[in-house]
């Protein structure tokens, strides 16, 4: 008999890394559970795909809604093989003194508390089958912070820690965990920082080519398909115009 296809569900399947990435993992075979809070974006999603899918529509941050989602899955989808942790944003771009505490509320629950309750709802059975791979989109604002970016910073350097204890945590079961850390990435990032102001948003990126979300994709794919007994760890991913969170050569 052949053996299953592979289950990979991926959180902010809506757009961008995410929606990329899905698409990549398609093309790989994988069926898919595309999580998102745009019930039509993941729909039409779920139509280009050359594998079956489910839709899941919920905030990640809304841990009753995302427990309910996951409890009504049939059995045979809740076996993932792959979690990839993407959903998250950036909300305001200001200084800690300035700060709005809605902004701040949003990016805590959705990049550090949504990734939590996701990674609690499919590890265990990953623990039980013994095999599983947590792709976490962490930042490089994870690992040096940045002026006016200190929430969203903690939030992507929470990603970067939480991805080494659950690598830790999960060793003994053998599920692999990677933290994916990109540079600078044109998708709606900078759009929903600057709440849909287009021009600050086109400012972030002007002069050079930032990393597409398939660049990201791309990466995730690459790392999936190592040997079993190989595993990245973490993958700092950058445009070749950026040296460091604010090194930038806009000379292009
Ligand atoms: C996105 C990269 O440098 O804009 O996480 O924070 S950056």
């Amino acid at each position: 008999m052949d053996s299953p296809s592979k289950i990979a569900l991926v959180t902010g399947a809506s757009s961008g890394i995410g929606a990329a990435t899905a698409l990549a993992l398609g093309q790989l075979g994988y069926h898919l559970i595309l999580c998102g809070r745009r019930s039509e974006r993941l729909q039409a999603l779920a139509a280009e795909l050359p594998v079956p899918s489910q839709v899941l529509c919920f905030d990640v941050a809304d841990l009753a809604a995302a427990t309910q989602a996951w409890e009504a899955l049939p059995a045979h989808w809740q076996r993932i093989d792959v979690l990839v942790n993407n959903a998250g944003n950036a909300h305001g771009l200001g200084p800690i003194h300035q700060g709005a505490l809605a902004d701040w509320d949003a990016m805590i629950d959705s990049n550090v508390r949504g990734l939590l309750y996701l990674t609690r709802l499919v590890s265990p059975g990953m623990v039980e089958r013994r095999s599983g791979h947590i792709v976490n989109i962490g930042s490089i604002a994870g690992r040096q912070a940045y002026a006016n970016g200190a929430v969203y910073c903690a939030t992507k350097s929470a990603v970067a820690m939480l991805s080494d204890g659950m690598r830790i945590d999960l060793n003994p079961h053998g599920i692999k965990v990677t933290n994916i850390e990109p540079g600078m990435v044109e998708t709606e990032f900078s759009l929903v920082r600057f709440k849909g102001d287009e021009n600050r948003a086109a400012a972030v990126y002007k002069g050079l080519q930032p990393l597409a979300a398939q660049d990201v994709a791309d990466t995730i794919a690459w790392i999936l398909q190592r040997p079993a007994h190989v595993m990245v760890g973490e993958v700092l991913l950058l445009p070749t115009a950026q040296a460091s969170a604010t090194v930038v050569n806009r000379a292009i």
